[in-house]
C-alpha cells in the first residue's frame, strides 16, 4: 500500500523538519503538511501540499483525510509545558481532544496507522531523577505532563482493544535551527545559540546545574521513522517509548558554546519554568526502544554545538 501522511502541527519545531525528511523519504506528494495557519512566507513547507487545518475539527480532519486519501497521521499540535502552564484548561482540551479525534480516525478505520508524541514530562518528583526506567512511578505535576501520561494510557488503550496501530515517543528536549522550538522549558537550549551568534548575553530561565534529557533533532526525526517503520511484533510498548541521547546542564551547554564565542555571558533568571525543570528526569533509561526496534542516537554535546553554530 502506498503511504499518503498527513502531518498535523506542522509549521511547529518538529513538523518543518519531519515533512522535509519524510518527503524526501517517500515524495512530496505523499506528505500533507497541515497547521493552523497558512504557511509563511518564508516556509521551507512549499515543496507539497499543504492544507489549513484546526485538529480540533473533526469535520475538517475526516475531509482533509479522505480528500487526500490519508492512512498514516503524525499528531504533532499540542501546547507545551511552559505554554500549557498559563492555559491549563485550553492545553488539556487541545492536547486530548486532539489525540481522540486522530485515535477515532483510526478506530473508525479511516487511517491505518499514527505517530502521536509523548514527552519526558511525564515523569515528575516522585520519579527516580537519573536513569529514569521507561516502567516507574509516574506523578506529573505539570498539566503538559498530565496530559501526556493520560494521552498515553489511551493510545495503549485504544491499541488493546480495537487495534489501533498508535506508536509513541517520549522525547526530550529537541534541539534544532529550522524552526524554533514553542512554548517549552528546553528552549533555553535552542535560544541560546541565537544570542551566541548575534554576541548578545544571554538570558537564562533556569539555574546553572539544571541538568535536563535533550536531544539534536536529527537523532529525533530518525527514531521517530524508524519506530513507525518497525514490525508492529517487535513493540513491547504501546503507550510511549523512553528514548535518550545526552544530558546537559545550562552551564555545560555555555561552556562549550563559549569554545567558539570566548567573549560569550550568560546571566541566570530562574523563572516559572524552574519548578517544571526541577519536577522532570536528568536523564533517560531507554534500554528497551534500543531492545525494541534498535533505536541509537549519533549527536553527542560537541557535534550538536559544532551543527547549530555553523547552521544558525
Ligand atoms: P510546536 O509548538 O513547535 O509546534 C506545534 C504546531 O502545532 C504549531 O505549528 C502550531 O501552530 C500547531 N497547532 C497548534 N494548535 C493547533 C491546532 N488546534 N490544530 C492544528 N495545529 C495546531 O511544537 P513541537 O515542538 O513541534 O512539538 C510537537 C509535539 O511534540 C507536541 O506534541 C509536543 O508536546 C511534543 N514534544 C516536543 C518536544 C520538543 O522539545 N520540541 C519534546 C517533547 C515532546
Ligand atoms: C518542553 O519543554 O515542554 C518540551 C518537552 C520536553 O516536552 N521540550
Amino acid at each position: 500500500m502506498e503511504r499518503k501522511v498527513l502531518i498535523i502541527g506542522a509549521s511547529g519545531q518538529i513538523g518543518t523538519e519531519l515533512v522535509l525528511t519524510l518527503r524526501k523519504r517517500i515524495g512530496s506528494n505523499n506528505v500533507v503538511a497541515s497547521d493552523l495557519k497558512p504557511l509563511a512566507k518564508d516556509s521551507k513547507l512549499f515543496n507539497g501540499p499543504f492544507e489549513i487545518l484546526d485538529v480540533l475539527d473533526k469535520e475538517v480532519l475526516l475531509a482533509i483525510v479522505k480528500k487526500h486519501e490519508i492512512n498514516e497521521v503524525y499528531l504533532l499540535a499540542a501546547l507545551l509545558s511552559a505554554t500549557a502552564e498559563e492555559n491549563p484548561m485550553f492545553a488539556w482540551k487541545l492536547n486530548m481532544e486532539g489525540l481522540f479525534n486522530v485515535l477515532n480516525l483510526a478506530k473508525d478505520n479511516f487511517i491505518k496507522k499514527i505517530f502521536w508524541p509523548s514527552s519526558i514530562a511525564v515523569f515528575g518528583p516522585s520519579s527516580p531523577k537519573n536513569n529514569t526506567p521507561q516502567q516507574t512511578v509516574m506523578e506529573p505535576t505539570t498539566v503538559y505532563g498530565i496530559s501526556k501520561l493520560a494521552g498515553e494510557r489511551w493510545c495503549e488503550y485504544y491499541f488493546n482493544k480495537y487495534g489501533v496501530d498508535v506508536r509513541s515517543i517520549r522525547y526530550p528536549g529537541l534541539i534544532s535551527f529550522g524552526s524554533k522550538p514553542g512554548g517549552g522549558t528546553t528552549d533555553y537550549a535552542v535560544d541560546i545559540f541565537y544570542k551566541a551568534k548575534k554576541g548578545q548575553k544571554f538570558d537564562c530561565f533556569l539555574n546553572k546545574d539544571t541538568a535536563l534529557p535533550m536531544m539534536y533533532m536529527e537523532d529525533a526525526i530518525n527514531a521517530t521513522l524508524d519506530l513507525m517503520d518497525a514490525k508492529s511484533s517487535s513493540l513491547s510498548v504501546r503507550s510511549s517509548y523512553n528514548i535518550s541521547a545526552l544530558s546537559f546542564t545550562p552551564e555545560q551547554l555555555f561552556d562549550n558554546i563559549c569554545h567558539y564565542f570566548p567573549k560569550f555571558e550568560i546571566e541566570y533568571n530562574p523563572d516559572f519554568r524552574q519548578t517544571i525543570a526541577n519536577s522532570w528526569p536528568a536523564s533517560i533509561n531507554d534500554d528497551v526502544a534500543r531492545n525494541d526496534w534498535g533505536w541509537k542516537s549519533y549527536f553527542d554535546l560537541d557535534k550538536l554545538c559544532s551543527v547549530m553554530i555553523k547552521n544558525i
